[in-house]
């Protein structure tokens, strides 16, 4: 495996001459930031995230993410202009080293929490989603911002969003995202470069939006609409493990055997009785996923793809952005590689 790490450009509290000083640290996960779903990322902006890495003795070759715009998950008019910047970026990325790129099809947002401070008993505060502070909220009625979600948008352009998912339901969204792989996964063959999906965070329905990347059926569906090495999963633990339906290393097992996981997002998380969840440190005893068996899993397989520490809590005082803070990730870092170095001495006999 390659240990990579998440970061967010020149403006990031955790600094590359940080990251580097992670044993075993090779790749930079990381994106162009300022420039809106559906515009062409300038090529000055990959070459100076290159360069960066390179200065660091370290590689760009991930990118999270290359976002699906609205419009090509709702299948507007301005979808086929919108998949052919996308095929551009694809390009480009390419051209500058990139192996992997991940992206996710959750509607109008990204990863849904309640809260991103709360409080542990040892003081460390971690992000978390509660279903009574969820439940009981409107979007259609109240101007709802969630921690982690687009401050961008106005509530009408919210309640026009909502709509639009609404009538499209799950199965048109399934029919959109058929249109895009279609479309993409042939670039990506040809220029070298692996689609991984992130699945949903959480993996249920939000406010009744059509989530659907969120169980192994829906996977499995996924995988199948182009059979091709290059569409790929990014498989997060953590996002996955926070419904209690899936069986992570069972999940790990059966698609790193395929061949189709080109990046793990390794944390845990703790499922709390009415399935709310808690983020908590990597160990397996802090949570409620079995974190051996997830990398024996890869190892058994001959994971040759890269993996990441996903969110750490923060610890020792340490402030910045939720879930990427350097310190716990990088406890982490050193708790995968440690998994991995006894799974692939055990392998060895
Ligand atoms: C959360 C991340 C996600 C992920 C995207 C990938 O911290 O794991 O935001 O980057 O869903 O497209």
């Amino acid at each position: 495996m390659k240990l990579s790490f998440r970061w967010f450009g020149d403006n990031d509290h955790v600094s590359l001459d940080y990251i580097r000083q992670i044993p075993s640290m090779h790749s930079i996960v990381t994106a162009v930031y300022d420039v809106k779903p559906g515009e062409v990322w300038p090529e000055e902006s990959l070459q100076h995230i290159k360069s960066q890495c390179e200065k660091y003795g370290l590689v760009f070759d991930v990118v999270e993410s290359i976002p699906v715009s609205e419009d090509i998950k709702l299948g507007t008019a301005k979808r086929d202009h919108h998949i052919d910047v996308y095929c551009e970026n694809i390009r480009r990325c390419a051209k500058y080293g990139v192996k992997v790129i991940a992206y996710n099809f959750m509607p109008i947002f990204d990863w849904t929490r309640t809260q991103l401070d709360k409080k542990a008993p040892d003081g460390s505060t971690s992000l978390v989603m509660y279903w009574d502070q969820l439940n009981g909220l409107d979007p259609m009625v109240d101007d709802i911002q969630l921690p982690g979600w687009d401050a961008s948008y106005t509530h009408e352009e919210i309640r026009k969003l909502f709509r639009a998912y609404a009538k499209l339901g799950e199965e048109g969204l399934w029919q959109n995202v058929e249109y895009f792989l279609k479309r993409i996964i042939p670039v990506a063959e040809e220029c070298g470069v692996t689609m991984a999906l992130h699945p949903d965070d959480p993996p249920y329905h939000i406010f009744g939006l059509p989530r659907i990347i969120t169980n192994e059926a829906h996977l499995d569906r996924y995988l199948s609409i182009v059979d091709s090495p290059v569409n790929s999963l990014a498989l997060c633990t953590g996002s996955l493990g926070s419904a209690p339906f899936n069986d992570i290393p069972h999940l790990v097992r059966k698609y790193a055997e395929m061949g189709r996981i080109a990046f793990m997002h390794i944390r845990n998380v703790k499922i709390l009785e009415d399935t709310s969840f808690e983020e908590c440190a990597h160990l397996s005893s802090c949570g409620s996923l079995d974190m051996f068996e997830i990398v024996k899993a890869l190892v058994d397989n001959n994971y040759q793809g890269y993996v990441r520490p996903d969110h750490g809590r923060m610890i020792w005082g340490e402030t910045g952005r939720p879930g990427y803070g350097l310190y716990d990730r990088a406890l982490g870092a050193a708790y995968i590689c440690g998994l991995f170095e006894a799974c692939e001495k055990m392998k060895r006999g």
